[in-house]
């Protein structure tokens, strides 16, 4: 339809009036213009595959602590290295002991027979003395055991016996929600989100490395990731970055919302990555509110607005002329706007949506005080009176992810992506870096020798990986996860990094108001004609 916009007018008139608010309008229009275009140019539509895997994406702040090997004893030996009051951390069931050996045969193998950092092996059952025995044997390091009381496993029992839990858990099991019929999978969701950090043997750490059974690593990691984290500012690391199910965690973002506001909570920088923002303009309209989201609608909504407003202006004081054509095209924008419907966004709570990406939970280097925080402990007790952890299958790893935004800038988080590891079959393994001179294998336990002649991948350009063999056919999930590391990527590389950020809105959000006043003078000086 035929569109007026006080703008084409101001643009015929300007060579008569150089210095018009209107050129300044234009001047405005024009620089949102070229802003658009050049973010849609910077942000084009994401292809399937990326092959990060195969460029260098380090930034000054974002980028692996070393690329390639390191002589493990040199490091160790230097008058800057401290060791840190770290351990490893695993739950897990006696009868899984197969797979524990083997993710710890990998972790000695590639890491902790240099470093000989403790293990604390965490069970809702007492552990067996075969479990113990073998354990022990097949770790380099101290080894302690801790079976968990019923308060810290079980859900509390006022919830647990009501008819209304069984039937939930059951009805997740109907919906096919991955897990989502086992209640001892809700259980160590709920215990791995509030509640891991707190057991004795855990605190008494500063710092973490959490594994699973059956999991693998692939390349040695030749210095200490605690360590080098302190040393970077880090105070939780991660190896997969990918989107979480949706039919697991429909409400988490909803609760979460609702916990940050009713708190005030100031949010971190991080917070940035997993979602998406809507939050434009502050306006008293409510349509404007509801419709005005980007440069586009603001100058469309706006203008209709400003229209329509005079419209019934005029037509309180009987000023309407229909067989004009100024009042012809007013009336259109009146019907164009009866018609114009608000998107839907149907997860949206106080403009954002949860993009749904998530760290990977099964692997997790971090300060204990990440989670271990009064902040975190209030956002816990909320999810948990929120009933998610039973009513829905609320996973850890977005629990996770979504609590360390409460407090952590991005800039705090690291991206181990020289670690190769393999969880479920989806393998991150980075490509080597060339190898420097004098670095070769040296055991630091007689167990893990290699034979002669031990290959490895070939290295690259741009490689970080030391000593990788990673699997072969399958493709490195960092390139597979959209839109996670391309977030991740695009903040690190500060794409967005002349917006501002302050209570969780990426703007400083558009006075509507103001801009308001700019398109009315613009109005009083349209010209009506044809
Ligand atoms: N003690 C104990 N440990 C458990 C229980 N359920 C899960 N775990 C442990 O919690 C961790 C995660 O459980 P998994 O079943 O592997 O969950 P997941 O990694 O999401 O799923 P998979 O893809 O099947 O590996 C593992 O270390 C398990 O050993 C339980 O009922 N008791
Ligand atoms: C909205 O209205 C309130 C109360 O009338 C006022 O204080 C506030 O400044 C208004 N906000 C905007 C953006 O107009
Ligand atoms: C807002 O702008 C987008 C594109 O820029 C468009 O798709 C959408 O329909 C607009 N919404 C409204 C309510 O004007
Ligand atoms: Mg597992």
């Amino acid at each position: 339809m035929l569109r007026l916009s006080p703008r084409f007018r101001l643009y015929r008139d300007r060579h008569k009036r150089a210095v018009t608010v209107g050129s300044v309008l234009l001047g405005l229009l024009t620089i949102a213009f070229a802003a658009r275009t050049w973010y849609r140019y910077a942000h084009p539509a994401p292809p399937k595959f990326h092959w990060y895997s195969k460029q260098d994406l380090g930034t000054p702040t974002q980028h692996p602590f070393f690329m390639g090997c390191n002589d493990v004893q040199a490091y160790m030996n230097a008058d800057d290295y401290r060791r840190v009051d770290a351990t490893f951390v695993m739950l897990t069931r006696n009868q899984e002991l197969d797979d524990v050996v083997k993710t710890l045969q990998s972790i000695e193998e590639h890491f902790n027979q240099w470093f000989h950092y403790p293990y604390v092996f965490l069970n809702d059952e007492p552990f067996t003395q075969e479990f113990m025995d073998t354990v022990t044997r097949t770790a380099t390091a101290e080894v302690q055991f801790g079976t968990l009381s019923e308060l810290e496993w079980d859900f509390p029992q006022e919830v647990h016996d009501t008819f209304e839990f069984k039937e939930r858990v059951e009805d997740q099991g109907d919906r096919g929600i991955m897990y989502g019929s086992m209640e001892s999978y809700h259980k160590m969701c709920r215990f791995y989100s509030g509640v891991f950090f707190k057991h004795p043997l855990v605190r008494a750490h500063d710092w973490y490395w959490r594994i699973e059974p059956d999991v693998e690593f692939f390349c040695d990691i030749t210095y200490d990731p605690f360590w080098e984290m302190i040393r970077n500012d880090k105070e939780y690391g991660f190896t997969v970055m990918i989107p979480e199910l949706y039919w697991s965690i429909p409400s988490l973002f909803r609760s979460t919302r609702s916990f940050i506001k009713e708190n005030n909570i100031e949010l971190g920088t991080l917070w940035k990555l997993l979602t998406n923002s809507y939050h434009y303009g502050n306006t008293n309209d409510t349509f404007l509110d509801k419709t005005v989201y980007n440069d586009d609608n603001l100058s469309e909504r706006m203008s209709e607005k400003v229209i329509i407003d005079k419209l019934l202006e005029d037509t309180a004081k009987g000023e309407l002329n229909l067989d004009s054509t100024k009042d012809t095209i007013r009336l259109q924008h009146l019907i164009n706007r009866a018609t114009t419907v608000p998107p839907v966004f149907e997860d949206t709570f106080d403009k954002e949506e949860y993009n749904l990406c998530h760290f990977w939970s099964n692997f997790e280097i971090a300060k204990r005080t990440v989670f271990d925080n009064p902040t975190y402990e209030q956002y816990f007790k909320h999810l948990e009176a929120d009933g998610g952890f039973w009513k829905e299958r609320w996973g850890d790893a977005p629990v996770h992810s979504l609590g360390l935004a409460l407090t952590l800038d991005f800039e705090n988080v690291h991206y181990f992506k020289d670690i190769g590891y393999m969880h479920s079959s989806l393998p991150h393994c980075p490509r080597n870096a060339f190898p420097k001179e004098n670095v070769f294998y040296v055991p630091g336990d007689d167990r893990f020798a290699r034979p002669a002649g031990t290959q490895y991948d070939p290295s690259f350009d741009y490689g970080s990986g030391c000593r990788c063999r990673c699997p072969r056919n399958l493709p490195d999930i960092e390139d597979g996860c959209y839109p996670c590391m391309d977030k991740w990527l695009e903040l690190a590389h500060g794409v967005e990094k002349n917006t501002n950020f302050a209570n969780g809105a990426y703007y400083s959000p558009v006075d509507l108001d103001v801009v308001e006043k700019d398109f009315d003078i613009a109005y009083e000086q349209a010209s009506w004609e044809n």
